[in-house]
C-alpha cells in the first residue's frame, strides 16, 4: 500500500486539470493495459490511469519498463481524436504522439524545476545525457477507424525508480538512467510534478498538428547537429549519422557519413563518441534481438 497517494488524494491534487475521468491503483500490470481496457468500456476522452507501482510496464517492442512502489510516476492518458488527431492519420505512424509525451514531460521539467532536459528521438527525456523518462503512445483501432490513443509516460522521480544495470536483458542498447531527484540533487514532490506533465500535454494537444508543435519538438532534441549511431528497428545496419532535424510526420532527418540525407521513422539513436560498446556492452549470455 503506498502511504502517500490514493484515489481521493489525486483526485484533490489534480482537480484543476479537466481530466475524463481517473483511476489510480497501487499496483498494476501497466498502465498502458488498463486504459485500452477502459477503452472498451468507453473511456472518455482524458481518462487518466495512475499507478503507484507496476508489475509489468512496458516500453517499445516488448522491451520492460521499471516502475517500482513509491518513487515514479507511472501514467497513461486516453486522447479520443480531434481534428489534430485526425489530422495526424495521414502520417499514419504515432511519431507525433510521442513527441507530445515527450515535450510535455520535457517542458514540465524544463518550468517546474528549472532543469535543461532534451527530447531523445523518438520517446526519451534526458537530462546530462541520461534517461529519465519514457513515452509509449499506442493507437487502438475498431475496423479502420482509430478509437483512442493511449499515451503512456514513465519517470523516474527518485533513485529508487532508477532500474538496476542489465535489468531489462532484451534490449541490447541500454541507455543510462538517472532520476529527476539525482539530477537536481533535491526532493521534488512527484504527484505536483504529474500535474505539470498534464498542464503541459494539454497545452501542446490544441497544437499537436501544428508548426509550432513540431519546431518547439525539435528545438528540443537531444543531439541536434551531433553525429550518433543510428540503431534501426530490430538493430541491423547501424550507421553512423547527424542529426539534422524532424520531418512533418515526425520521422528524424539524418545525413549519413556518405552525405545522403535519410528518414528514420522508429528506431534509435546513441551518441556515437565514444562508440556503441563505450555505453554497456550487451551482456554475452543475454539473448541476442
Ligand atoms: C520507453 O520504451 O522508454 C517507454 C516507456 C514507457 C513507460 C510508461 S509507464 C506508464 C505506461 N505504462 C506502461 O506499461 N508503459 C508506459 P523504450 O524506448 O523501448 O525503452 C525501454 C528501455 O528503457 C528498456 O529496455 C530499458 O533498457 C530502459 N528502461 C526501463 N525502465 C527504465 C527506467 N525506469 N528508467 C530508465 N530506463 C529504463
Amino acid at each position: 500500500m503506498s502511504a502517500d497517494m490514493n484515489q481521493q488524494k489525486l483526485e484533490e491534487q489534480l482537480k484543476n486539470l479537466p481530466l475524463g475521468g481517473l483511476r489510480y491503483f497501487d499496483r498494476l500490470g501497466s498502465t498502458n493495459d488498463e486504459a485500452a481496457d477502459w477503452i472498451k468500456t468507453n473511456a472518455p476522452d482524458l481518462a487518466l490511469v495512475v499507478a503507484d507501482e507496476q508489475t509489468a510496464g512496458r516500453g517499445r517492442g516488448g522491451r520492460k519498463w521499471f516502475s517500482p512502489a513509491g518513487s515514479a510516476l507511472a501514467f497513461s492518458l486516453v486522447l479520443r481524436p480531434d481534428e489534430h488527431i485526425n489530422q495526424l492519420l495521414k502520417y499514419q505512424n504515432t511519431a507525433r504522439l510521442n513527441g507530445l509525451g515527450a515535450l510535455a514531460v520535457c517542458r514540465a521539467l524544463q518550468n517546474q524545476v528549472g532543469f535543461p532536459a532534451q527530447i531523445k528521438w523518438p520517446n526519451d527525456i534526458l537530462v546530462g545525457g541520461r534517461k529519465l523518462s519514457g513515452v509509449l503512445a499506442e493507437a487502438h483501432w475498431i475496423g479502420s477507424e482509430l478509437a483512442a490513443v493511449v499515451l503512456g509516460i514513465g519517470v523516474n522521480v527518485s533513485q529508487a525508480s532508477v532500474p538496476p544495470d542489465v535489468w531489462d536483458t532484451l534490449n541490447p542498447y541500454p541507455f543510462p538512467a538517472t532520476s529527476v531527484e539525482a539530477a537536481l540533487g533535491a526532493a521534488v514532490e512527484r504527484w505536483a510534478l504529474l500535474s505539470a506533465i498534464l498542464d503541459e500535454l494539454l497545452i501542446w494537444r490544441q497544437q499537436l498538428s501544428g508548426p509550432d508543435f513540431l519546431h518547439t519538438w525539435e528545438a528540443n532534441l537531444a543531439f541536434r547537429n551531433q553525429w550518433v549511431q543510428v540503431i534501426p528497428p530490430g538493430g541491423g545496419g547501424i550507421e553512423t549519422g547527424r542529426i539534422l532535424g524532424l520531418e512533418d510526420d515526425g520521422a528524424l532527418q539524418v545525413e549519413t557519413a556518405a552525405g545522403e540525407v535519410i528518414s528514420l521513422h522508429s528506431g534509435e539513436i546513441h551518441p556515437s563518441d565514444p562508440p556503441l560498446g563505450g555505453f554497456r556492452l550487451r551482456p554475452v549470455d543475454s539473448p541476442k534481438k
